[in-house]
């Protein structure tokens, strides 16, 4: 019998068979063993084949189906251990603020690598806009002018007020969309505006940090009444790259694309070498600097890891 994952906790998963029936499911021993290099074998959004037991009121899962994509990062507890966050998605949507919580570039940057890496369309959503007031009128024109000039869509929503919410729905409907971003970003709240008499559960953010406090803490995938599926994911605190090696990040830098064929040395890394076309196209501004800078702090990060790793 074929089903989708929605939710996974260590060895339990639940299943939402075709016909809506919802099974809960153990892996077999065999199939956490060919994941060995995941920490979790199956991940919300696969597709599967299970077996149901003699009782009829569980089930086990034979086969992981073909995944279309999936998204990795490095497991932030396990060291070199890589976490399957999600499979099948058809647009991951970027979740952030300007304010309560601020932006974190860092971790932007890093997500949208990894999904230039991993082949997932990303659409980029500014919440908590009733809190952008004319002294963020700044930092919005600066990250508008960063993300939307290298191609990605960008809204600007308040799942609170409820607006902007028409114009996301447009993008959502029929897909598989991934929403993630920082703890405290809205998440849970925009879901819940979407799916009405849902009630995840959300919270304000800490007095003293003005951060979130990881109120979601297992990724979850919800039907749409539009069409498609919303995954509710735990807020991310830190996106570390899996899969990247140094030399090929500029690959995952659309913007620069267009310059390196231009680069003296084909393995131009854009670092020091002479007559780097991406650094020229930064020095003009044609490549943000701001973006440049990320390139490089996400590539001496890489390095420093492929040293400790030993493989470049
Ligand atoms: N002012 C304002 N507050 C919002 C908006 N959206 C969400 N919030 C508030 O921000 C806080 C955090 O919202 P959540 O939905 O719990 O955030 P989350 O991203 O799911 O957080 P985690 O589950 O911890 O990752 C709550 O107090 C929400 O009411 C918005 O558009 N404007
Ligand atoms: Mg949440
Ligand atoms: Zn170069």
């Amino acid at each position: 019998m074929k089903g989708r994952i929605i939710k996974t906790t260590g060895s339990w998963q639940w299943v939402q068979l075709d016909n809506g029936t919802m099974v809960e499911c153990r892996t077999r021993g065999k199939l956490r063993m060919e994941g060995l290099s995941t920490t979790n074998p199956v991940a919300v959004g696969d597709y599967v084949e299970l077996e149901f037991d003699e009782n009829q009121s569980k089930g086990s899962i034979k086969i992981i189906l073909q995944r279309n994509n999936y998204i990795v990062r490095k497991s932030p507890k396990q060291g070199k251990q890589r976490h399957v966050l999600a499979a099948n998605i058809d647009l991951a949507v970027l979740i952030s603020t300007l304010k309560h919580p601020a932006v974190k570039y860092g971790f932007i940057d890093r997500f949208l690598t990894s999904c230039q890496l991993f082949h997932i369309p990303v659409l980029i959503v500014v919440n908590k806009e009733d809190l952008i007031n004319h002294e963020l009128n700044d930092e919005w024109q600066f990250f508008q002018s960063t993300y939307q000039a290298i191609g990605y869509p960008l809204l600007r929503i308040s799942a609170l007020k409820r607006t902007g919410l028409e114009a996301l729905m447009k993008y959502l409907k029929n897909k598989t969309c991934l929403i993630t971003g920082n703890s405290g970003v809205g998440k849970s709240l925009l879901i819940n505006r979407l799916i009405p008499d849902l009630n995840l559960k959300t919270a304000p953010l800490s007095k003293f940090t003005g951060k979130g406090k990881h109120t979601t803490t297992f990724s979850q995938m919800y039907p749409l009444p539009e069409g498609g599926f919303l995954i509710d994911t735990p807020g991310i605190k830190e996106w570390k790259l899996s899969d990247v090696k140094p030399r090929e990040l500029a690959h995952y830098f659309p913007e620069f694309m267009r310059f390196m064929k231009d680069c003296k040395f084909q393995d131009c890394q854009h670092l020091e070498e002479p007559d780097c076309a991406v650094k020229i196209a930064v020095e003009n501004t044609e490549i943000s600097p701001f973006r440049y800078e990320q390139y490089l702090n996400i590539y001496r990060e890489l390095k420093a890891v492929n040293y400790w790793e030993l493989d470049d």
